[in-house]
């Protein structure tokens, strides 16, 4: 059962994405309250040209909100990225 290159590789990639996620999440939070709200979630996706509409946003944002607390934390969206 050895671990080969490629599983290494994944292993160390996962924590520098999580890093590079808490980034992304600081940068969406825009008044620095840990969690992203609805209108901080529209202008992240603006920032990244998603194409989506504004009802389109709101079912992103449903689905991000697992809690359904009405904001994204932290967990909240680094589990979004890094599920698939
Ligand atoms: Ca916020
Ligand atoms: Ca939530």
């Amino acid at each position: 059962m050895a671990m080969n290159k490629s599983t290494e590789a994944e292993a160390l990639r996962h924590p520098a994405s999580v890093q590079e996620l808490r980034r992304e999440f600081a940068m969406a939070d825009l008044d620095n309250d840990n969690r992203i709200d609805l209108e901080e979630f529209k202008r992240l996706l603006e920032g990244l040209r998603a194409d989506m509409s504004e009802h389109e946003m709101r079912i992103g944002f449903q689905e991000i909100d697992t809690d359904r607390d009405g904001a994204i934390d932290r967990e909240e969206f680094i589990q979004w990225w890094t599920s698939d």
